[in-house]
């Protein structure tokens, strides 16, 4: 049986990054993943994620941020993939609403580079947007997408040439403190010994972390793909934004730019909006009621995109109570790190969080900020 240092549990976007982070450290790393390599059961595929600086969940991700942005540069250098493209994006909506102020309130606590353009402004600079004339839009230069299924390839092959040992088809089945200290993790397969345990179990966290006393919702989210009404020319990224649009009713959607070929169409969805589930009973099929839906609230923001509904997935998020994640020591566990409760924006950090992580199963601690992360906020324990 070998010994690790660390075993990682959940090979997604944070786990592998993690792996990655620490196999790179020089630490021996065991990564077990329930699936395969950058499979589509959890929260990390579709194609695209948004990425962005100014940040409306709070100015305090914003640091986590600007280290992500170089951690992805990095990335794309060394695994010579394209997993990062700055399009543009716009925060759309009433001056007042959490998108816009929000936005507004970080680019401004931080000094980032951002232009606040008023309905008239927004059309002309993006005629394939259709702003009501009450609405405003922060733009910023520096936001644009990540690429879920390449990042998470690039950070397994990273890892895997690092060193690391990358088990697939492989969950864990329990794990115990260890008699002599660190951690004992039993898979189908064997029996595995390390210091620390790290656990990433994205939708699956309700059952893998019970223990945190999080109260997880695991929620169905839905993207679509529509080719829009004469192709996809206005839609390409140098014309087009990312952009999160909220109405007056404080309703978000968000979508990307056509970047999957003429006749890939463009990706937009609503965010939170979903049906409380379960990884193992998500109902995987679109219904045409929720077709109808996106197409038509997609219609009054955008009037040319969803000329012809192309495809939808479904995937997972699972949300935190007060949306912000958690990541930390495990508060009843030393040497078990946790990282879960991404509640749908988390990809874009995915970087930062691996290298959180490694920081965290190895030292204890970390330079990041990370407090607004503690899982004792959520279970009643004064922190
Ligand atoms: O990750 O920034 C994000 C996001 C916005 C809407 C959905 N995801």
């Amino acid at each position: 049986m070998p010994g690790y240092d660390v075993i990682v549990v959940g090979l997604g976007g944070m786990g592998s990054a993690a792996a990655y982070h620490l196999a790179a450290r020089g630490v021996r790393v065991l990564g077990l993943e329930k699936f395969g390599p950058a499979h589509d059961r959890g929260a990390s595929h579709g194609g695209s994620r948004i990425t962005r600086q100014s940040y409306f969940e709070s100015p305090e991700y914003v640091p986590l941020l600007l280290r992500a942005y170089e951690l992805f540069d990095g990335l794309a250098r060394d695994s010579g993939r394209d997993v990062i493209t700055l399009t543009g994006g716009v925060m759309v909506g009433r001056p007042e609403s959490l998108t816009v102020s929000g936005s507004r309130l970080s680019a401004e606590r931080w000094g980032l580079e951002h232009e606040m353009l008023d309905a008239g402004d927004l059309r002309r600079r993006f005629p394939t947007l259709s702003p009501e004339p009450d609405e405003v839009a922060l733009f910023e230069a520096k936001a644009g997408f990540v690429r879920p299924e390449a990042t998470v390839s690039a950070h397994l092959e990273l890892a895997d040439r690092a060193g690391a040992d990358l088990h697939f088809d492989e969950p864990m089945t329990s794990w115990s403190a260890a008699p002599g200290g660190g951690v004992r993790v039993e898979t189908a397969a064997g029996s595995y010994e390390a210091g620390q345990l790290v656990i990433t179990p994205g939708p699956w966290a309700p059952q893998l972390l019970s223990d945190l006393g999080v109260p997880f919702t695991i929620e169905r989210q839905v993207q679509y793909w529509f080719q829009p009404t004469g192709g996809v020319e206005p839609f390409v990224p140098e014309r087009h934004p990312i952009y999160i649009w909220e109405d007056a009713a404080g309703s978000q959607i968000y979508g990307f730019p056509a970047i999957d070929g003429p006749d890939g169409g463009a990706k937009v969805a609503f965010f939170r909006r979903g049906i409380v589930t379960t990884p193992e009973t998500i109902d995987r099929e679109v219904h045409p009621d929720e077709i109808t839906a996106m197409a038509d609230r997609t219609r009054r923001n955008l009037p040319d995109l969803p000329g012809t509904f192309l495809t939808a997935k479904t995937c997972l998020y699972s949300n935190t109570p007060d949306e912000h994640f958690v990541i930390a020591r495990h508060p009843a566990h030393e040497a078990v790190t946790v990282a879960c409760g991404f509640s749908g924006h988390g990809f874009k950090f995915v970087p930062v969080v691996g290298e959180i992580l490694a920081d965290l199963a190895t030292t204890g601690t970390t330079q990041h900020p990370i407090g607004l992360f503690d899982p004792r906020r959520l279970s009643g324990v004064t922190i």
